[in-house]
């Protein structure tokens, strides 16, 4: 075995076999066939009273490489159930001595050894289902076995980690300890021998899968929450199928049913598609000019300047993150009025039992409110969010210019606005960028990442890092009017105004994006985020609009009757008093279709299938030009985007993923064909055309 990522040794009575696979050992062929070898290898020894797996480097494993799916090594022998199944089959006791993950089919391997042991800050769980499918190496039919059935439907069907004292609790885990889990390991297998501790087949531990038999209730109850919790999805049905079998079904012929199911997801474009945003969001932080190692620059202390909707977000973000923050807004009440509503934030957290009274206490004490401009100089970084007004937003870059220390990050939140102008309000453009922050900033993942044309690399590099920090997902794109997001948000809802003009009316647009997959339509998410900000930014876009481009003026006249969305009680809908439910109004309704006439519009139906291709397909062609004007570094990078701050379904990749699905040929005729009947604004994008023509998809880029 020329490549052989596993490593043998023996302490005493003592084998150990080590899996050092970076990054995260991944259970590929190599390190399969390594781990069994080694295995028969200890098994063959006389001297070997008991065996210890454990993984080199930060982690056990992440289970199975998903890299290798698709490809010939994903299951040539030994496979991954052939190498536990051998675990379990052994004479002697095999221990796993778990440290950082063990995830998906590293956790099954475990679930394989006769005793598990982990580190005290370990986390351990099958989240296959995140990747569209369910465990396929026994994971459905050993861990009920182990921890009963309620604890395994939570864990798989969930698809998350549970930290090492839960595992413990639930009897996935047999110990805990700290330190080293090589020595750990060892020791606990001593202990074994010197108790006379044997192998112990999860296999034949039926105690907890029996106490379940029978009773259909509780997976019927599951099903039910789980296809209200997971709309659309399969794999975590799936799991429930696979797991009630564990219940009613001898091991093998369960371990049978469970790979017909695992086979068949696999398939699946569901997860073909959610394995492509697991590696999209990983390849966002590649960017192609900037090593991984570019030095960053501290940010231990943080400035916002606006404590509105979006400063009071932000400020929480970074205090959320441990880092201290300051807040500065034109007067004392506007001050007082910001620092009240994060207060309010927080207690309603707190409230909730999301965190305790120390932890508010102490996140609240971390930010802090100034009207003093002087307050800002030992700043690391100051993130500005005032209006929307380029005037303004010069006028503060300008003051930070002067009170900031030298090489202070200086960044903006605008939507819209040039980050370059406003870095050319100040003598130091390498330190400026746009940080877009999604509202609720505290809560929304996505950030994109502005990178003007003279932002310095190690800027940027420090803005990835702090994107970690904050827990939010960075995405670095290109200067233009509305950045990747936005921009491709307002050709959808240009489509989407244009079809209610057609004949189509809220409800049913939102209810067509609904099923498609997003958890709201267009128009209850602008009644969520408020009217307002969209109404600015088409009066400001006005004066640069051609002249006799088509354009929709209908949400504008619902503002001018102070109708901004939910926060007003009307907007596209109305809602009543403390509920967010969208109630169609037949005032809305009447506007749109007298709007229809006087445009001299017949108003006809539209398919949902319609309204999908209407409104997806330009927002793809929009992503297109993104890619070509390189404001968007990669097609998977427009897909995080969108999964992480439009609520684009994960099950579908993303709209570039969605797209090749659904074949760029096709997206292309139907907008050439959209064009002849609608005008320019649906023109395809050259990219588009190319790639049609070549037959080929964004994935080819
Ligand atoms: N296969 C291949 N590559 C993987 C991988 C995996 N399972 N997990 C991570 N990587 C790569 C990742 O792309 C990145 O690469 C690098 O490792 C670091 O990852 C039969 C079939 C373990 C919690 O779902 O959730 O087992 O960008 O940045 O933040 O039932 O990685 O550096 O080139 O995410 O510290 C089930 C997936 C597989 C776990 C660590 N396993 N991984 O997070 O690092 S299916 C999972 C994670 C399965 C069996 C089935 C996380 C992590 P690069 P990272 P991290
Ligand atoms: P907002 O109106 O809620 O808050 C702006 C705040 O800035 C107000 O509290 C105001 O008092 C303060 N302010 C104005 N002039 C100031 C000055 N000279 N010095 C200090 N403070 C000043 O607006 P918002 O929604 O928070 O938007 C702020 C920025 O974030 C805008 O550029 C907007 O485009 C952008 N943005 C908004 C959203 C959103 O969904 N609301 C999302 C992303 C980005």
């Amino acid at each position: 075995m020329s490549d052989d990522p596993t490593q043998y040794s023996r302490k005493g009575a003592v084998g150990v076999i080590a899996i050092d696979r970076p990054p995260v050992n991944g259970l590929g062929h190599a390190v399969r066939e390594g781990i069994h070898a080694r295995l028969q290898e200890a098994l063959s020894d006389p001297e070997v009273l008991a065996i210890v797996i454990h993984g080199g480097g930060r982690m056990f494993s992440a289970g199975a490489d998903i890299k290798e799916f698709g490809s010939e090594l994903a299951f040539t022998p030994p496979t991954l159930s052939e190498v536990i199944d051998a675990i379990e089959g052994a004479g002697k006791p095999v221990v796993a001595a778990i440290h950082g993950v063990a995830a998906g089919g590293g956790c099954e391997l475990a679930l394989g050894c006769h005793y598990r042991i982990a580190g005290i800050d370990a986390r351990l769980g099958l989240p296959e289902v995140t990747l569209g499918i369910i465990p396929g190496a026994g994971g459905t039919q050993r861990l009920p076995r182990l921890v009963g059935v309620p604890a395994a439907l939570d864990l798989i069907v969930q698809g998350k980690l549970n930290p090492a004292p839960k595992a413990h609790e639930i009897g996935l885990v047999d110990e805990l300890f700290e330190g080293e889990p090589a020595a750990a390991g060892v020791l606990y297998a001593k202990k074994l021998i010197t108790a006379g501790g044997g192998p112990r087949r999860t296999r034949d531990q039926n105690e907890r899968v029996e106490a379940a038999r029978g009773k259909d209730e509780i997976f019927a109850q599951y099903r039910k929450e789980t296809a209200r919790r997971a709309r659309g999805l399969e794999a975590p049905l799936a799991a429930i199928d696979s797991i009630e079998n564990a219940t009613n079904l001898p091991f093998e012929e369960g371990m049978k049913a469970e790979r017909v199911i695992f086979d068949r997801l696999l398939a699946s474009e569901q997860s073909q598609a959610m394995r492509h945003a697991f590696f999209a969001e990983r390849e966002v932080a590649k960017i192609p000019d900037i090593p991984r190692d570019t030095p960053t620059r501290e940010v231990k202390k943080a400035g916002v300047i606006g404590c509105g909707t979006m400063g009071q977000g932000i400020a929480m973000a970074f205090a959320n993150a441990g880092i201290p923050v300051r807040v500065l807004e034109v007067d004392q009440e506007a001050l007082d009025a910001g620092l009240e509503k994060i207060e309010k934030t927080y207690d309603s957290s707190l409230a909730k039992g999301r965190i305790s009274q120390e932890d508010r206490d102490l996140l609240v004490s971390t930010i802090a409110g100034t009207l003093d401009y002087a307050d800002m100089a030992d700043a690391d970084l100051v993130v500005e969010a005032v209006f929307e007004d380029m005037g303004l937003k010069k006028k503060v870059f300008a003051r930070l210019d002067e009170v900031c220390r030298a090489g202070a990050i200086l960044a903006t939140n605008t939507s819209t606005l040039d980050v370059d102008e406003i870095a050319a309000a100040t003598g130091r453009p390498g330190d400026v960028l746009g940080l877009h922050f999604f509202s609720p900033a505290h809560v929304m993942r996505l950030l994109e990442i502005v990178r003007g044309d003279q932002t310095a690399k190690d800027v940027v590099a420090t803005a990835l890092a702090l994107a970690q920090q904050l827990k939010k997902t960075g995405v670095v794109v290109g200067v233009c009017e509305g950045f990747v997001g936005n921009r491709m948000l307002l050709a959808y809802l240009r489509e989407a105004y244009f079809v209610l003009e057609e004949g189509a009316l809220p409800q049913e647009v939102d209810k067509a994006i609904c099923d498609f997959g997003f958890p709201m339509g267009p128009f209850t998410m602008l009644d969520m985020a408020g009217l307002g900000v969209g109404y600015l930014i088409r009066k400001h876009q006005a004066a640069r609009r051609p002249a006799g481009e088509r354009y929709s003026d209908i949400e504008d006249r619902i503002v001018e009757m102070d109708r901004l969305g939910q926060k007003t009680g009307a907007g596209w809908y109305r809602y009543e008093k403390g509920d967010r439910t969208p109630i169609p109004d037949p005032e809305i309704e009447a506007m749109i279709v007298e709007t229809s006439a006087k445009l001299g519009i017949e108003r006809r139906t539209f398919s949902d299938a319609e309204i999908i291709e209407r409104c997806l397909y330009p927002l793809v062609n929009e992503g297109a030009k993104l890619l070509d004007e390189g404001i968007a570094i990669r097609a998977g990078d427009i897909d995080v985007v969108w999964l992480h701050g439009y609520g684009f379904p994960r099950h579908k990749g993303g709209p570039m993923f969605w797209a090749d699905t659904m074949g760029v040929r096709t997206i292309y005729d139907k907008l050439v064909e959209l064009q002849a009947e609608h005008g320019d604004l649906l023109a395809p994008a050259e990219l588009l055309e190319e790639l049609a023509e070549q037959g080929k998809g964004f994935a080819d880029l």
